[in-house]
């Protein structure tokens, strides 16, 4: 995993745009939240689907590094003081803390478009072709967008202060947690040329670990300390936000997640390949302390 982090790191900065004196804010302030860590699951995600369906390294990492630069500018945007108003991120001052709330917007503006341009550039196209690379843009812009990704968060925040039963739960965590796991793991079967059949696995694996993983974060949100996962904890109860923990208690969330991930290792029996990396993934995305 660590060879990992470090291929798709130097691939970030490479992606990154050339600065230059006009530019320079924006570029700092994209460079400053892309580079400040973070456990980097979905472009490995992308690099482990694409392993397993018999793809190359070289030519998934575009979209690897695209969905993580979508995770990042909504990590930028959901920090800022009109959605959940916080300080800390990473374990460093939240983007607008540094650069201020126009500059934290812009630049997550930036890594958002950015995103779609590094899908289709030259190393992406002569390596996965056109085709590919279309179905990659189709792919998360689907994930990221309204019925995805931002769907989630538009039911999240409408729940600010009411009771959520469990169904609205998992619908808004299948959209703003699930949509951009199944999308990286969709983007490494499509740079593999995956099977049908192969990415319906990938997709019952994505919606299982991506439930799970957002009980997890629930979890943590409670268990942890701000030092170990790098934010603030305790979040969700201030911004009167019900989760699974509130909703079904402790022992309950640590039952279902072990279930779920179960769930998403038995969808992995579909491939013939050697699948011991994406169990091993589901473990330590269960057992992770950050
Ligand atoms: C576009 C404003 C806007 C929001 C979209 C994804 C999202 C909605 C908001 C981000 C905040 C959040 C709690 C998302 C749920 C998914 C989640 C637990 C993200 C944290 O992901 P990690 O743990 O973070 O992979 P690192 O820092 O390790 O990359």
């Amino acid at each position: 995993m660590k060879k990992d982090v470090s291929s798709i790191e130097a691939a970030l900065r490479q992606y990154l745009p050339q600065r230059d004196d006009y530019i320079r804010t924006v570029v700092d302030s994209m460079e400053y939240s892309l580079m400040a860590g973070g456990k980097r699951i979905r472009p490995m995600l992308a690099l482990a689907f694409s392993k397993l369906c018999g793809g190359s390294e070289e030519a998934v990492m575009p979209f690897a590094c695209a969905v993580e630069m979508i995770h990042t500018y909504s990590l930028i945007h959901d920090d800022l003081p009109c959605m959940d108003n916080d300080d800390t991120r990473r374990g460093k001052p939240t983007n607008h803390k540094v650069f201020g709330e126009a500059a934290a917007l812009l630049g997550g503006d930036g890594l958002l478009t950015l995103a779609f341009e590094t899908l289709v550039c030259e190393q992406a196209r002569r390596l996965n072709g056109a085709e590919k690379c279309a179905e990659a843009v189709s792919v998360l812009a689907k994930c990221a967008g309204a019925v995805g990704m931002i769907g989630g968060q538009i039911i999240d925040l409408e729940s600010e202060g009411k009771q959520a039963d469990h169904e609205i739960l998992r619908i808004m965590d299948k959209k703003k947690t699930g949509a951009l796991i199944n999308a990286a793991c969709q983007m490494g079967c499509i740079s593999a040329g995956a099977s049908e059949e192969q990415r319906k696995a990938a997709e019952q694996y994505a919606y299982h670990i991506g439930i799970a993983f957002q009980i997890v974060d629930d979890i943590l949100d409670v268990t942890s300390d701000e030092t170990t996962l790098g934010k603030p904890i305790g979040s969700d109860a201030e911004n009167h936000k019900s989760t699974y923990v509130s909703l079904l208690g402790l022992d309950e969330c640590r039952k279902i997640s072990a279930e779920l991930t179960e769930k998403a290792i038995n969808a992995l029996g579909t491939f013939e390949g050697d699948i011991s990396e994406l169990v091993n993934f589901a473990h330590y995305l269960l057992h992770r302390n950050q």
